[in-house]
């Protein structure tokens, strides 16, 4: 007899260690344990989640015919962490067998084969590709760049292809995507989903014991169970879909989703399946539901970058996660939990809407809390914390690429060809923070100047020794030679006081 360990990001019924297992005499093990709670200080809204998504699944099993032991986070009994939970019942079954299936977090993995047990491990065949597909194409090319990986797994799957070539005739259609958004497009409306016994006997719990974690608990609107999810996902596909591609990187203040799908947080913990969704969407698609650049748009999301990022966690390894290349050690300001503390619209909106909901869409994450830490020279492991804890999705093996990697350039170019860095132009051309703003975006250094603009050239100096050789910055830093002496100093001038005012705590 084994004992089968599900994790509470691993609530799929075709789980490998759950297909390889006999539910005739196996025992699955589900536990809520204090390390997996605050190893971060996650968001009250993401243990709530993770949580009442356990206790259904847990449900959904035994309703199955499994024989599962579930511990509760508050009974008596409960134990620390998962190896310990592994013991635990190890001992009462008498057993040291544990089918177990691919954790995604290095942290974890090793904590579960460290133990003394007869640990079995099963690939985690949800995702569409394989560690060892991708390191098949990984290996021996210079350089990683998610497009060549996802032509790849276009042609591997099929989706989207007639024959051998993309279907429409070209690979991406981002040439159609990126507008900035308008105030009087019709925004879909995300499924609120009302809470059940379960999910409310967890908000109780969530409440009493993690008082001090960041975040909103109530409203609770998430989906707990794969029907729930899987009505958030009908409804996407049915009214946000078609203009996914259009308004991607739009950003409006107020209006938290656009017309994102905002499932990351279901597929990520196995309420969804990735292959699922990219059919899914191509099925719009083909019926004429959806244009092109929309449905390739949002099939690039989950087939390229979310297997991109998964292949590299995987093929970088645990130090991956400590990588700091462009030397950064400053502290996270402290408006990231609190956005009563800036005067940045921009900032403020994407953290309090992140308080609110455990969620912000991509370009929030990378052009506005990323950018903005990337110019001021924050630490990457300080701000790593801070989306792990913060995002109702994010385990490591998709937020340290998408951190560490993406946004903050900290691995040197492993997983992105150049740093996100950008000045108050982008955020005020795809967004309409600024007019609301106490800062003036076109203002380029000196008081009440946008400080993202003499930030951003700032962060280039600072580095130049680094990035000057990059191909892709020469362009900025031939603008930055052009400039005058007199402009430069006081631009350098302005990013030292507002560093300063960071340094020193006081407000930005
Ligand atoms: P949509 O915009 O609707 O996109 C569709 C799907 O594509 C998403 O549901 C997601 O599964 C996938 N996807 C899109 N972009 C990425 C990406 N870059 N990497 C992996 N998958 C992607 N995503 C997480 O799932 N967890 C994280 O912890 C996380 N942290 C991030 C941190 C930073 C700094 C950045 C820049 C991005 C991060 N992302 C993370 C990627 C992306 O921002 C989220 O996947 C997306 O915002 C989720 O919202 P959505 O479901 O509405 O996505
Ligand atoms: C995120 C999370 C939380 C908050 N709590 C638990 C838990 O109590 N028990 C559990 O099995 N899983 C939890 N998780 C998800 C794990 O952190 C996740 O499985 C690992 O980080 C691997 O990705
Ligand atoms: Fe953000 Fe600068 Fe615009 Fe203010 S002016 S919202 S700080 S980009």
């Amino acid at each position: 007899m084994k004992l089968v360990l599900v994790l509470g990001d691993q609530l799929t019924p075709s789980l490998s260690a759950l297909r390889a297992a006999d539910k005739t005499q196996d025992v699955v093990i589900m536990a809520e344990v204090r390390d997996e709670a605050t190893y971060v200080r996650h968001h009250k809204k993401k243990i709530a989640f993770t949580f009442a998504a356990m206790r259904h699944f847990a449900q959904e099993l035994q309703a199955d015919g499994w024989n599962v032991v579930y511990s509760r986070y508050d009974d008596p009994a409960a134990s620390e962490s998962i190896p310990a939970a592994l013991l635990t019942q190890a001992q009462a079954f008498k057993t040291d067998k544990v089918l177990t299936t691919q954790c995604g977090e290095h942290r974890l993995r090793s904590a579960i084969t460290d133990t003394p047990l007869a640990i079995e491990t099963l690939p985690d065949d949800r995702f569409i590709s394989t560690t060892e597909n991708f390191n098949t194409w990984a290996d021996g090319r210079k350089q990683l760049r998610m497009e060549y990986f996802y032509r790849d797994m276009r042609r591997k799957t099929g989706l989207l292809m007639e024959g051998d070539r993309p279907e429409g005739g070209h690979w991406n259609y981002d040439k159609d995507n990126r507008k900035p958004a308008k105030r009087d497009l019709f925004f879909p409306r995300q499924l609120e989903h009302t809470p059940d016994q379960i999910t409310e006997t967890v908000l109780d719990l969530v409440e009493q014991h993690f008082p001090k974690h960041p975040g909103n608990l109530r409203p609770f609107l998430l989906a707990t169970d794969r029907q729930g999810a899987e009505r958030s996902a009908a409804t996407f596909f049915e009214t946000a879909l078609p203009l996914f591609g259009d308004f991607q990187d739009a950003m409006l203040s107020g209006e938290a989703f656009l017309y994102h799908s905002v499932l990351s947080t279901y597929l990520n913990a196995g309420l969804l399946d990735a292959r699922q969704l990219c059919d899914q969407a191509a099925a719009a698609y083909a019926a004429g539901k959806a244009p092109l650049n929309a449905v390739e748009g949002y099939i690039r999301q989950i087939l390229g970058w979310r297997e991109f990022v998964r292949g590299i966690y995987d093929r970088e390894g645990p130090n991956y996660t400590a990588r700091n290349h462009l030397s950064a050690t400053g502290a996270l300001p402290p408006f990231y939990w609190d956005p009563s503390a800036t005067d940045m619209a921009c900032v403020k909106s994407a953290v309090a809407q992140t308080l609110e909901y455990g969620y912000a869409h991509h370009i929030q994450r990378l052009m506005v809390t990323g950018t903005f830490a990337l110019l001021a020279g924050v630490d990457p492991y300080a701000l790593h914390e801070w989306y792990l804890a913060v995002y109702t999705d994010a385990y490591e093996w998709v937020e340290v690429p998408n951190v560490i990697g993406m946004s903050q350039f900290a691995d040197g170019g492993v997983l992105a060809s150049k740093p996100y860095a950008a000045s108050g132009a982008y955020i005020s051309r795809m967004s309409d923070y600024c007019a609301g703003c106490a800062y003036s975006v076109r203002k380029r250094r000196g008081p009440g100047a946008c400080p993202f603009n003499p930030l951003y050239w700032d962060f280039l100096v600072r580095n130049r020794e680094k990035l000057a050789g990059n191909p892709r910055m020469t362009q900025m830093y031939r603008t930055w030679d052009k400039m005058d002496e007199v402009s430069r100093a006081e631009t350098l001038h302005s990013a030292a006081e507002i560093l300063t005012k960071l340094h020193s705590g006081d407000r930005v």
